[in-house]
């Protein structure tokens, strides 16, 4: 058996936090060879919570669970983290200006990246869930400086399996059948979901799916489908969203298969993506490092969307620069 690996989890008393500590604690996240101490974070407030969903992990005397602790300090609870899920944030209320969320956001954002700068193990993988995840995570980053900026990335992995499901449903096809499927741009209702390299079956996806059905139907389905769900269940995807975290930390640890898959990355500037700004990106994961897919064509259709979304993008980073957040 393998030492235990610490995964820090924040807003662990949330939605998204109980439907994903079950599914660590049993090693989904990391597999069935390695124990996990969690190490959960959250405000004072939610704290008691917290402590009530670790009662219920020590009644499921999962094998591979070696401890948890609970903290309402980012300091200790990113202490020897080797993997960081950063779930809790501040939510969008009524009447909130994009400013005010950035900012709000800034402030848990800044302080946890220097925690995890000042804290962490030296392996350290940081994944953002808690929205606007993208630029939560550019923020975290850049107040880690002495961590390597690629260990900070956001998640567009339900997004992505979201795609996949639309898609398969469509066509009638297994979900295990299809591969290639990209998430461009922001974890956002402008998010670019391209199957223009798609295949499902073994064939181009292009040949069983037209533009009209992509643009009319796929795109807005993906993109306003967390609004859907919170139409339909009163409350916010969080299961849904909690297996996207599980999957993304599992690939990036243990490696993609024969499909990529899609996350946001820091951008080199690929595909015309200004380098920097954390985008999702075609991806595969080798030997424990995010590599975006190169050399794909991006036809004119493509060009406008990820370009669309990639400006929303660059319009947050300005916007948290302005306010001096990073
Ligand atoms: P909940 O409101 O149920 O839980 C959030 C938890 O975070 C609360 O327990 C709160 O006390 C805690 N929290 C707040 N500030 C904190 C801080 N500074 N440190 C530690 N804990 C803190 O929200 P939930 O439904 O779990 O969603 C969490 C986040 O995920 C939200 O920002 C949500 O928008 C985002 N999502 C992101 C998705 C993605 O694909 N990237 C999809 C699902 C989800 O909407």
């Amino acid at each position: 058996m393998n030492q235990p690996v610490n995964v820090t989890v924040t807003g662990a008393a949330g939605q998204i936090g109980y439907a994903l500590l079950f599914r660590i604690a049993s090693g989904q996240l990391l597999g069935p060879d390695t124990p996990v101490r969690l190490r959960l974070l959250e405000i004072p407030q939610g704290v008691k919570a917290a402590e009530g969903t670790a009662m219920e992990l020590h009644d499921c005397a999962f094998p591979l669970l070696s401890g948890i602790d609970i903290f309402d300090d980012a300091n200790a609870a990113f202490d020897g983290a080797n993997v960081g899920l950063l779930v809790g944030a501040r939510p969008r209320t009524a009447g909130m200006e994009r400013g005010d969320l950035l900012e709000a956001n800034g402030g848990i954002f800044g302080p946890q990246g220097k925690a995890i700068n000042d804290n962490a193990a030296s392996d350290i993988r940081v994944l953002v869930v808690g929205n606007p995840a993208n630029t939560n995570a550019l923020i975290a980053q850049r107040h880690a400086p002495d961590v390597p900026a690629e260990r900070f990335t956001a998640m567009t992995r339900l997004d992505h399996n979201r795609a996949l499901s639309q898609l398969a449903q469509k066509t009638g096809t297994p979900v295990s059948q299809i591969e290639n499927l990209t998430i461009w741009g922001n974890h956002s209702a402008t998010q670019y979901p391209d199957v223009f390299h798609a295949t499902i079956g073994g064939r181009p996806a292009t040949e069983l799916v037209d533009e009209a059905w992509l643009d009319g139907e796929f795109i807005p389905t993906v993109a306003k489908r967390g609004a859907a769900i919170i139409d339909a269940r009163g409350a916010s995807s969080a299961a849904s969203a909690a297996n996207a975290a599980i999957d993304h930390v599992h690939d990036w640890v243990n490696g993609t298969g024969s499909s990529w898959t899609s996350a946001a990355i820091p951008s080199d500037g690929s595909y015309g993506v200004p380098e920097g700004i954390i985008s999702s990106f075609p991806v595969r994961s080798v030997d424990g490092r995010w590599e975006i897919v190169q050399g794909l064509e991006v036809n004119d259709f493509s060009r406008q969307r990820i370009d669309a979304s990639v400006a929303e993008l660059v319009g947050e980073r300005d916007a948290v620069q302005e306010l001096g957040l990073i």
